[in-house]
């Protein structure tokens, strides 16, 4: 009779397949998972691109002359601002470069001083060019699907409007408009709904400046945090009738956050991360736009006996702990009033998002001084970080090494 039992062989051919099968599967699951994670890895590291604009940040003297140099005192007059919304790539941090958004290609946007009583006309442009060359529009490489918003061309109510290849381009990149909203305004949405802007399109309106102060402007267009984050943000200061008292040195400081997908520091060029910008956990936190802005050649100078002010402002969405690292502020004019009694003698500072202040101190001991968010990691590691340089012959009796 015929053994019907499997024999030792036939049992050790099929553990051997067993075994062979789940090798097999093993390598295939461990290929597709390396195949996904460079992929991945490819869709994040993106070599840095041609810059548009050489250096984005503002700097910190590109300040107008006080009211009162160019008018007869309390002389009202009404003052054009003409202002350009861009589209831009430029250097976020060595090695790192980003597309920004900005008013007239510069972050923060252009300082803007007028006196109490004023008539302001502000004109805004949205510009298609980027940075004085026009985009190379492939159609093919954008996808006709649109997601989110409904775009400003149709909101607005133009029905019969056809969207043309730019306007389908800006919309995809989530500017189908820009706006602005000036805190100094009185009336809805500081001026957003009368400038709304599509490609290529200018809008004016003007505001009567009835109340002294130093404000917050900005984009208001959707997703309005997002065109914030990118660079779309500025200072506007109404000085009270007869102008502000004279300083030897005035200038101009806005805290910004970036939100990139990459962690701070990567290279390449980078991308707004919208998980991140809503978890309200930027990577970069900055003065005037981007990281170094206000150091070596960027850095703030000033004279030993200088009367120094300060316009500060903070644009996004983390309040500022404005501090100068050696410096006590002899004067604080808290929440951007600066008509009451100033605050004296002031470490620290709290600056809310969309707020700002004005601070002065007389820059008494020559050296070098350090401009922070005192959350500090935001200045050592993520950017918030300037210098003021004080030159002049020290100055005994305030500072000295004993031994
Ligand atoms: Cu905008």
């Amino acid at each position: 009779m015929e053994d019907i039992k499997p024999s030792a062989n036939t049992t050790a051919i099929k553990i051997n397949k067993i075994w062979i099968l789940g090798a097999v599967i093993i390598v295939i699951l461990v290929g597709v998972g390396f195949l996904y994670k460079t992929t991945a890895d490819r869709k994040t590291i993106l070599p840095v691109k041609s810059v548009d604009v050489a250096d984005i940040g503002a700097f910190a003297n590109n300040i107008p002359v006080p009211i009162i140099v160019d008018r007869i005192k309390d002389e009202n007059k009404t003052v054009s601002v003409n202002l350009r919304a861009t589209q831009v790539v430029s250097t976020l941090a060595d090695g790192t470069t980003y597309e920004y958004w900005t008013y007239n290609n510069q972050v923060p946007g252009p300082f803007i001083r007028v006196m109490e009583g004023d008539t302001v006309e502000i004109s805004l442009t949205h510009e298609h060019a980027h940075g004085g060359n026009q985009h190379s529009v492939n159609e093919s490489d954008h996808s006709l699907a649109i997601s989110g918003f409904m775009p400003a061309v149709l909101a607005n109510g133009d029905d019969s409007h056809m969207m043309g290849a730019e306007e389908m381009e800006h919309m995809e990149a989530g500017h189908a408009e820009h706006s602005i909203d000036l805190h100094a305004v009185i009336g809805p949405g500081g001026g957003a709904g009368l400038t709304r802007v599509a490609p290529n399109e200018t809008k004016i309106f003007q505001f009567k400046a009835t109340r002294p102060g130093i404000y917050v402007y900005h984009c208001a267009s959707p997703h309005i945090p997002s065109h914030i984050a990118n660079g779309m943000y500025g200072l506007i200061l109404v000085e009270p009738k007869g102008g502000l008292p004279a300083a030897d040195k005035e200038f101009y400081v806005v805290q910004g956050e970036v939100y990139t997908k990459g962690k701070v520091g990567e290279k390449g060029h980078q991308e707004l991360d919208k998980d991140k910008l809503l978890a309200e956990r930027p990577e970069y936190v900055v003065f005037n736009g981007r990281v170094g802005a206000l150091t070596g050649e960027g850095a703030l100078q000033a004279n030993v006996g200088d009367k120094v002010r300060i316009f500060f402002g903070v644009s996004g969405q983390l309040a500022s702990n404005f501090h100068i690292i050696g410096e006590i502020f002899d004067k604080v004019y808290p929440e951007g009033d600066i008509v009451s009694s100033p605050h004296i003698n002031v470490q620290t500072t709290l600056v809310p998002g969309g707020g700002a202040t004005m601070v002065e101190f007389t820059a008494e001991v020559p050296g070098k001084y350090l401009l922070v968010d005192h959350a500090l990691t935001r200045a050592i590691d993520r950017g918030a970080l300037g210098e003021l340089i004080v030159n002049g012959p020290d100055v005994p009796g305030v500072i000295e090494s004993i031994r």
